[in-house]
């Protein structure tokens, strides 16, 4: 594995969708993006230009090698929109430059490393001491941090955003094929999988027993599970979520097991946690018949689940549906899947990349 800093940048278009779309890009075909940096706001260095640009800079993990990254990298800006013509440093979409592949040293024309001007640029020294203060220049021999102090680059640079976590999630009844979809889908995207974590919920068990007694203990805790794995992922830094679940199902599921006055106290709850949450970015939808999440469930095999009834699987089903008419603001994908076969998940994983990038 390698270890690769990039810059990112562009003054033309709408630049912080080039940026967001590079980076997907980027995570797709040339490795895992580990870290990004803030966006920031950067006069143009050395052009003739007036157009600020948008910078950031971010840590990539990747197999491929200097050379084969740097064609992919040009692919991507290619595919983006940019044109390359004799003008030194013209306006352009996107520029994706790397900054330091391990401690490697390149000189050839296509490709030189670490990034020659690197250490007189700002816009570049700013958000990379952001993700690396520490990482040395295989040259001179100074971290960021050091570059930075001595760098006499009198240019803008200011804080524009801070890009935020992307959540796709994951939605559809018990034993609709949620987690085999989202695993699939986070290795394609290599995002990270945040699988739901109902196995350890030892209340679980009781509740299918006895669902009465156990309801609104078993929906609270599972409200509070979701909520505290969700923001601890958000929080690790602005990388893309895969989830088996959505935040919403709290509501779904409490909306069938609880009683009114319960509910009532439920609801509160979750919209006081939901407003702290990133929405999510997408939430994908497998319907399938209730015949097919039957034989999933029993081929499954989990002891607790055997109770379920036919009639709770609709009941599901339909507060699902109710549930996410209500939603809005979130694009939807829906997916009629009308016999699960693992030989439609490549179909599938494919139809849903086209749909975010
Ligand atoms: N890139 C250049 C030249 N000048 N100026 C800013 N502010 N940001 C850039 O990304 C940039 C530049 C050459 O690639
Ligand atoms: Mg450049
Ligand atoms: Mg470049």
């Amino acid at each position: 594995m390698n270890r690769v800093f990039l810059c990112l940048g562009g003054n033309l278009g709408n630049r912080l969708d080039y940026l967001e779309k590079a980076l997907t890009l980027i995570n797709i075909k040339a490795g895992k993006v580990l870290k990004t940096s803030p966006v920031y706001e950067t006069q143009p260095w050395d052009s003739g230009s007036a157009k600020p640009y948008l910078n950031m800079c971010a840590e990539l993990q990747t197999v491929l090698s200097a050379d084969k990254l740097i064609s992919v990298l040009l692919g991507i800006e290619k595919k983006l929109g940019r044109k390359r013509n004799n003008s030194k440093n013209a306006d352009r979409t996107i520029d994706i430059d790397i900054v330091y592949y391990n401690s490697a040293l390149i000189n050839n024309k296509k490709l030189q490393l670490p990034h020659p001007r690197m250490h007189l640029r700002k816009f570049v020294l700013i958000p990379l001491n952001d993700i690396a203060p520490l990482i040395k220049h295989p040259i001179l021999k100074k971290t960021t941090k050091q570059l930075l102090a001595n760098c006499k680059d009198k240019l803008k640079v200011t804080k524009y955003t801070q890009l935020k976590t992307k959540i796709i999630c994951i939605e559809g009844n018990i034993g609709s094929g949620k987690s085999t979809l989202a695993s699939a889908l986070a290795k394609k995207l290599k995002a990270i999988y945040l699988p739901e974590e109902y196995k350890d919920n030892p209340l679980l068990p009781l509740f299918y027993k006895s669902p009465k007694q156990y309801a609104y203990p078993l929906e609270t805790s599972f409200l509070l599970n979701r909520f505290q794995q969700i923001s601890t992922a958000i929080n690790q830094n602005n990388k893309l979520i895969i989830a088996d679940y959505a935040f919403y199902k709290c509501l779904w599921f409490a909306k069938i097991n609880l009683k009114d006055n319960e509910l009532k106290q439920f609801n509160v709850l979750f919209k006081t946690l939901n407003k702290e949450l990133t929405p999510p970015h997408l939430v994908v939808v497998i319907n399938t018949h209730t015949k097919n999440l039957h034989s999933n469930i029993k081929k499954r095999g989990r002891r607790f689940e055997k109770k379920i009834e036919t009639s709770y699987l609709e009941k599901i089903n339909a507060s699902y549906k109710k549930g996410l008419k209500k939603i809005k603001n979130i694009p939807q994908l829906h997916i009629e899947i009308e016999d699960y076969k693992k030989s439609d998940l490549p179909e599938i994983v494919k139809q849903i990349t086209k749909s975010i990038s």
